[in-house]
């Protein structure tokens, strides 16, 4: 009789290790209650993320952090509302209300986030033309943000991806983890969607199909 390690059973134990890090994508007041593009009851994760912060010897964060007037917002496009969908010179782009400008309230990260512990802050979207939900490569596809070789150069190789939102910004920087060759985990309940169309059922196929494994945040310590 051998006890299941599979990721499908009821309870795993994942001890984290020192070429791990965890990955705390775009926890910004924009994304939270009461900001512009409020992800519902995205400040439930963040007792659980900080919790993970506690048991990671490694901590980035991710930072949508947009110029003033930058293409993915609607209010850039005349005649156009917050969820219409565009095409852009790289494809479909959803228009979103302003939101993460730089150097306003609503792109910092929330008060409540254990934030000092992060040893790098990734910052996304400031480029006018092109957004990124992904912490790893801009939408165009081609523009790298650094990461993938900031944590191969620390020899880090197995990430866990937490944050805001499920369906947008984590599943596209977990799916880009994978691309770069990282063991990527979901912890699924320390993220939440915006989920529009369908998009976190869509976020959570593409990302089982990338390979990234799911875990749960009280599954994971050190
Ligand atoms: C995000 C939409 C636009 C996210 C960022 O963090 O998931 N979503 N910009
Ligand atoms: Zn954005």
């Amino acid at each position: 009789m051998t006890y299941s390690n599979h990721a499908n059973s009821q309870y795993n134990k994942i001890k984290t290790r020192n070429n791990d890090a965890l990955i705390v994508v775009d926890v910004q007041n924009d994304f939270l209650p009461g900001g512009s593009l409020a992800v519902k009851n995205g400040d439930t994760i963040i007792d659980p993320i900080n919790r993970l912060i506690e048991n990671f010897a490694h901590v980035v964060l991710t930072q949508d952090w947009h110029p003033p007037h930058h293409k993915s917002f609607s209010s850039s496009h005349q005649g156009k509302k917050p969820f219409d969908t565009i095409e852009l010179s790289y494809g479909k782009q959803v228009l979103w209300p302003d939101h993460c400008v730089q150097g306003t309230k609503g792109a910092e990260f929330s008060e409540k986030l254990r934030a000092e512990k992060a040893e790098l802050i990734i910052r996304k979207g400031y480029t006018p033309e092109i957004d990124s939900y992904s912490g790893f490569v801009e939408a165009d596809r081609q523009t790298k943000t650094g990461l993938s070789a900031y944590l191969k150069e620390r020899n880090i190789n197995r990430l866990f991806v937490v944050g805001l939102a499920t369906d947008f910004c984590v599943g596209w920087t977990a799916i880009d983890a994978r691309q770069a060759g990282f063991e990527t985990y979901l912890v699924e309940d320390a993220c939440m969607g915006i989920d529009t169309n369908g998009s976190v059922a869509a976020a959570l196929r593409d990302m089982q199909a990338a390979g990234v494994g799911r875990a749960k945040y009280a599954e994971i310590s050190a």
